[in-house]
């Protein structure tokens, strides 16, 4: 229903360009409202291909026995944030897996799901740029910075889309999105997933923010889609500006250091928002109040990181828990 010209049947050897075809990406899926005590939210980082641990990671949350998934639908939803695809052995394993359990695997795109996308319908540069989102045609060109450096694809890129090829990407590129919402109704929360990050105000209307644009907020701002999936600077100054090395922008700062000096003062007439992303492998695990970092660098032999959220109900807010799996050093 969200996705105009969708691909039916198999591909045939392109006699318009692929893009054509290819699914309008959502920016920002529906809100997802948690009402029930019982559901509980998992969130998984940066899997990279790393197949194995990832059905490793979900047998240990009792998410997954004897070959299946066996999650319900209604009671857990699973959220990869981003970069699963490339790098680890098992590229296609990880698309298969959450094409065939829709229903409780959701995702985020990353930059390198982006540039396999990319490669795919972009091999020689022809066309200025390919992909359409919800929110924007393209995100180039920023004046003073030239993100074709970022985005062009790479040979790991070109390998893994041919692998999995046209027909799964557009099921996969219509079923993910670039930011996930989900409204904790119990506690009054919001969490955001996106694979790099966001910054105050964005995706959020007036009427729920409680501070009514001081400190600089943007209200309802709607990032590029280059920042949402790739940045990890901001200028501090200015958050139009955001990159992926601290040279690229004036003031740097990472983003997640202004999210949560945002927090600082005056909390309590803030709306509680947490941002759960992944991108930050150089970082590592980076759990801070209101953004969790959970790219833990399973690919680079690290760990492939879970954080759960669950309704504690004696409490009545909900609980955070963390989980790690090992990763073998490919
Ligand atoms: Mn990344």
């Amino acid at each position: 229903m969200r996705i105009d010209g969708i691909i039916s049947g198999e591909p045939k050897p392109p006699s318009s360009p692929r893009w054509l075809k290819f699914p309008v990406i959502q920016t920002i899926d529906q809100t997802i409202r948690v009402t029930d005590p019982d559901h509980k939210l998992l969130f998984i980082g940066d899997v990279h291909g790393n197949y194995d641990e990832l059905i490793q990671l979900l047998k240990e949350h009792q998410y997954y026995k004897d070959g299946q998934l066996i999650a319900d639908p209604n009671k857990v939803h699973i959220t990869l944030l981003g970069d699963f695809l490339t790098k680890g052995p098992d590229s296609l394993k990880i698309a298969d897996f959450i094409l065939k359990y829709k229903d409780q695997i959701g995702c985020v795109l990353g930059n390198n799901e982006i540039m396999v996308l990319l490669s795919l319908l972009n091999p020689n540069h022809r066309f200025k740029f390919p992909l359409k989102f919800t929110t924007e045609d393209n995100f180039l060109p920023n004046e003073e910075f030239d993100y074709w450096n970022i985005i062009t694809p790479r040979k790991k890129h070109y390998k893994v889309a041919k692998k999995i090829g046209l027909f799964k990407l557009s099921e996969l590129a219509q079923h993910c999105s670039i930011v996930k919402r989900f409204d904790l109704t119990l506690s009054n929360e919001i969490l955001f997933g996106v694979h790099a990050g966001l910054l105050p105000g964005d995706f959020i209307s007036n009427d729920e923010i409680g501070d009514k644009g001081e400190n600089n907020v943007f209200l309802g701002r709607i990032p590029k889609i280059i920042s949402l999936v790739d940045m990890k600077y901001v200028n501090e100054k200015n958050w139009t500006e955001t990159g992926r090395n601290i040279d690229d922008v004036q003031n740097g700062i990472k983003w997640y250091k202004v999210w949560n000096k945002y927090y600082q003062d005056d909390s309590e007439n803030k709306p509680n928002i947490t941002v759960l992303y992944g991108h930050d492998a150089h970082n590592g695990l980076t759990l801070r109040e209101h953004t969790k970092g959970l790219d833990s660098g399973c690919v680079n032999g690290g760990h492939l990181s879970s954080l759960e959220y669950s309704f504690h109900s004696k409490h009545g807010r909900y609980i955070t828990h963390l989980h790690q799996v090992p990763c073998h050093r490919i």
